[in-house]
């Protein structure tokens, strides 16, 4: 039976007939859906079970009440009995597998298209988010001088937009401890444009204060930085590198290593930080590890991995490094993802797919590695889902300690994949939610909002176009009943302390999500800490970890998660 408009069809055999137009999932023998394709030919049926392929409307249902682990009851039948599981189960009592969108989620778009492109965004200690365009790779606008910035309050999806004093575009940016928005490098000339060598990067360096929406100056770093890399270290500063210098007329790239001291407000000269005389790449994907070393996990943007192994470990302090081993295709992780799996506490790290902006070709791959471990190594992982290999995917932590996946293109600037997934890591396993319904690939970027929702911005294909239009995400724990709720909760607190913490509903953790600042499909600074709590009832007791190389010094969204996996709102706690 060939699938028409809007049909639903149920394929035995060993494959589908279907043309690509359409959703399909595969059934297992014990009635369970194994997998689901979207938007491809005919997938291979499974061993005694069989494919449901839909179309038009049919596909709509099957994407919103379809998802992977649900058990499928066909018309006039009963579920089947599951075979048992060979492999031992754990020991907590399971929940009901979740259906419709309490397993999907649902995307919408935002009412108000951007007023100026959104290559940078940043979630403000207010709630509100900072998106920079700068120029936003657009030489009328750099030729002009018309550098641009907004400020959007996702709950009443209002902008205001906000003059840029020097072209931001693709710099590097983290937020502070005191919740100011360290912004650094970017561009001053376009490669090829009036008769610049390459891209040059700017030595410029400003902060965004919340509280009066207006940037303040600060000196200049030692070299010029296009994609240069911001990480916050334990003790506040910032630790910068990578990116082109390209100064004078002279092909460069940059191996100063940058030391923004935030107690003094400056970047420190050459010699008051360790130097390395290594060029680290472009948007190196460095990150804070507990012992206060910074790890680079493999993920770059453009040429090769600055990594023989892939992957370093490596001590600001004194400015030596290690080679990490283990990472798989090393040459593919140009505009991969990177992130710190929740909860920090247990310090693995994910890198997933990427590309070669160069070569071309992407990888679905998947690798994982234990920085708590004595030898640290990369492990694969389970690869993302779907066949296709996928750079510029973003990778966002959830309040429920899940990653969410999404976005990305099949290869440079091009081929966007509609898919995505949240990686559980207490399972180690993929599942398909609902897709973005918009395209997204180059300088895209998502945040988690205050509220549990997410928001993507961006996407900037091969033929210059910009994506004006927010996706918003509402994961499936925003439609699973009512959400706990912080009602007492301390404004600022420090390391090792206790406070009280005043909860409603069935709460069994607390958890500390840095305000998220991304760029480029990346957030360095990303990262969920457990907030470990005791007693029971409506008062909680936490204790916030003492180890500052956990959670460095800044605005940390605090929220609750009940037994159900519903996360409440945050609440904004300055962890000094
Ligand atoms: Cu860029």
């Amino acid at each position: 039976m060939p699938r028409l408009a809007d049909y639903l069809v149920r394929y035995t055999g060993t494959k589908s007939p279907a043309n690509m137009w359409g959703t399909e999932v595969a059934v297992g023998s014990n009635g369970k859906i194994l997998s689901v394709s979207t938007r491809q030919e005919g997938m291979a049926i499974p061993s005694g079970g069989y494919v449901l392929s839909g179309h038009g409307e049919a596909e709509r249902w099957l994407e919103a009440n379809a998802p992977v682990g649900a058990t499928v009851i066909l018309p006039g039948g009963t579920a089947p009995v599951p075979s048992p599981t060979p492999t031992p189960t754990a020991t907590s009592t399971t929940s009901p597998p979740t259906t419709g969108l309490a397993a999907t989620g649902r995307w919408s778009i935002s009412n108000s298209p951007l007023p100026s492109r959104a290559i940078h965004s940043t979630l403000l200690r207010d709630g509100r988010v900072l998106l920079l365009a700068g120029s936003g790779n657009n030489t009328g606008d750099f030729d002009a001088g018309t550098f641009k910035s907004a400020v959007w309050n996702p709950t009443t999806g209002a902008y205001k937009e906000i003059p840029v004093p020097y072209d931001m575009f693709c710099a590097g940016h983290v937020t502070l401890p005191d919740g100011r928005v360290l912004i650094s490098g970017g561009t001053e000339g376009y490669a090829g444009h009036n008769g610049a060598v390459g891209y040059v990067g700017s030595k410029k360096s400003y902060v965004f204060d919340p509280a009066t929406d207006a940037y303040s100056a600060v000196n200049d770093t030692i070299e010029g930085h296009w994609y240069p890399t911001l990480t916050k270290l334990e003790n506040g500063n910032v630790w910068s590198v990578g990116g082109y210098d390209n100064r004078d007329g002279r092909a460069k790239v940059s191996t100063a290593v940058e030391m923004y001291d935030f107690a003094a407000g400056r970047w420190l000269p050459a010699s008051g930080t360790a130097q390395t005389g290594r060029y680290w790449g472009t948007y190196p994907h460095f990150f804070l590890m507990a012992n206060g070393n910074l790890f680079f996990t493999g993920g770059y943007t453009f040429g090769d991995s600055p990594s023989a192994t892939g992957s370093v470990i490596h001590d600001w302090r004194n400015g030596t490094s290690g080679d990490v081993p283990g990472l798989r295709d090393r040459q593919l992780r140009d505009q991969a993802g990177s992130v710190l799996l929740p909860p920090a506490q247990n310090q693995t790290f994910m890198i997933a797919g990427g590309g070669s902006t160069d070569r071309g070709g992407a990888t679905n791959s998947v690798d994982l590695i234990n920085l708590n471990s004595a030898n640290p190594a990369w492990t694969p992982g389970p690869a993302l889902p779907g066949p296709e290999g996928r750079m510029y995917l973003n990778l966002t932590t959830l309040p429920d300690r899940t990653v969410l996946a999404s976005n990305g293109s099949t290869g440079p600037r091009a081929g966007n994949v509609l898919r995505a997934a949240t990686y559980n890591p207490a399972t180690n396993a993929w599942t398909t939610v609902a897709a973005d319904p918009v395209g997204r690939n180059y300088h895209s970027s998502s945040l988690v909002l205050m509220d549990g929702r997410v928001a993507v911005f961006g996407s900037n294909p091969a033929d210059g176009s910009f994506e004006m239009r927010v996706s918003i995400y509402e994961p499936g724990y925003l439609f699973k009943g009512t959400r706990p709720t912080i009602t007492a909760a301390p404004g600022s607190t420090g390391y090792g302390a206790g406070f009280d913490l005043g909860v409603t509903g069935d709460v069994v953790s607390a958890s500390l999500t840095a305000v998220g600042s991304a760029t480029h499909q990346t957030d360095t600074n990303a990262r969920l800490v457990d907030l470990p709590i005791t007693g029971t009832g409506t008062t909680r007791r936490a204790t916030v970890p003492s180890n500052p190389a956990l959670l460095p010094p800044g605005p940390y969204m605090l929220t609750v998660l009940d037994a159900n996996g519903v996360p409440s709102v945050a609440r904004m706690v300055n962890v000094r």
